[in-house]
């Protein structure tokens, strides 16, 4: 675990961080490595589960089923962990680090590993909430010049209408995006209604973090697509949400939906039924962007992600090169084994400041 400070503070619907706490899992086996990110934030906030809960789950239970004995493949990896209800982020995370040992092993990268068939992804970002409209507008300017693909504004009741009107003004024909990150209730249908007017390309988890049926409800009575993000927890939510019409469009992340065989699953589900999806971000350190880089490669994400530059969240990352947006705000996946980066091995240990670990029967042997 270690902290990284964030370049400026990030605000959304639920709240304000200034720094982020950086769960990393890594997996040693045969000479090999494999590294993964546990995206759980440090209060249940975005969803229940935090920095405390994935380390007890992880220390108790999932540590202890994974190295009972040596892990034969990815399905072996899932069956392990199927008795065990929830905690999608721990278990995502640690199916990460075992999905980069085995790209490694193979000498290919991760995104080859899912399938993945892009060079390059687009960018985008995901601008927090400001105490001045102004203060937005700067930020819109400043990644709209750097040739980023899409934007998208954190919104909730009283940074809405308003600040999405200035947006659209200043930019006609950028793609625009909000996320209220279930700061609303079907109550305020009528004002959401008039987001219609500002040809936004969606709006994200307008409503309750678990909910179908009233986005599904809400969905009937505004143009605007909407987006689902914190209510897609697997797969059987993606298929239920696009049976209800809950969502014109997904929002994918490995970590929420637990892993990368859930994320498959749903990748195919919407590109099976031509619907959009893109991969969503949790402010993580250049590991966790790199695996979400590789999956962004696959031929079912068809809109710019929250996939930004290292330097968009902290002044230094942990991987060597940092992730670059090129001129024309594309992001280059990289070709090399595993998750493609090197880690910055001597920031990363100078940075860390707690560590855990276990043996191959699951005994935890030191804490530090
Ligand atoms: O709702 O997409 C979200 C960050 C933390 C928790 C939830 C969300 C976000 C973001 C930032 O929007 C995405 C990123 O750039 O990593
Ligand atoms: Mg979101």
């Amino acid at each position: 675990m270690l902290r990284l400070d964030l370049v400026e503070p990030f605000e959304t619907s639920f709240g304000r961080v200034l720094s982020r706490l950086i769960i990393l899992s890594k997996l040693e086996a045969d000479g090999l490595e494999g590294w993964g990110e546990i995206v759980a934030g440090e209060a249940p906030l975005y969803s229940y589960e935090t920095a405390g809960t994935v380390v007890h789950v992880v220390r108790k239970f999932f540590a202890p089923a994974l190295l009972r004995e040596p892990l034969r493949g990815l399905d072996d990896f899932v069956e392990r962990l199927n008795p065990f209800r929830g905690h999608p982020m721990a278990r995502a995370g640690l199916e990460l680090a075992y999905a980069d040992m085995l790209a490694r092993a193979g000498g290919v990268s991760v995104a080859k590993l899912l399938g993945g068939v892009r060079d390059r992804i687009p960018a985008g970002v995901s601008l927090g909430i400001q105490t001045e409209i102004a203060e937005l507008m700067d930020r819109i300017d400043r990644y709209v010049g750097l040739g980023y693909q899409r934007i998208k504004v954190k919104i909730k009741p009283g940074w809405d209408v308003a600040v999405v009107d200035a947006a659209r003004r200043r930019h006609p024909d950028i793609r625009l995006s909000v996320d209220a990150n279930a700061a609303y209730s079907l109550a305020d249908k009528d004002h959401l209604k008039k987001l219609d007017a500002f040809g936004l390309l969606m709006i994200e988890q307008p409503l309750e973090h678990d909910d179908l049926l009233d986005h599904a409800r809400l969905q009937r009575e505004i143009s605007t697509p909407i987006c689902l993000d914190e209510s897609i927890g697997g797969a059987r939510a993606a298929r239920q949400a696009l049976e209800l019409e809950s969502c014109r469009v997904i929002n994918l992340k490995v970590g929420r939906v637990g892993g990368y065989s859930p994320a498959l699953a749903i990748h195919e589900i919407c590109r099976s039924r031509g619907v959009p999806l893109w991969c969503g971000g949790m402010l993580e350190s250049g590991i966790g962007r790199a695996h979400n880089i590789a999956v962004a490669s696959l031929p079912g994400f068809t809109l710019p992600g929250d996939i930004s530059a290292s330097r968009r969240y902290f002044a230094r990352d942990i991987i060597v090169p940092e992730v670059e947006v090129d001129g024309s705000g594309m992001v280059e996946v990289p070709k090399g084994p595993g998750f493609g980066f090197e880690i910055d091995r001597d920031y990363l240990a100078a940075a860390t400041e707690t560590v855990e670990r276990f043996t191959l029967r699951g005994e935890r042997v030191s804490v530090s």
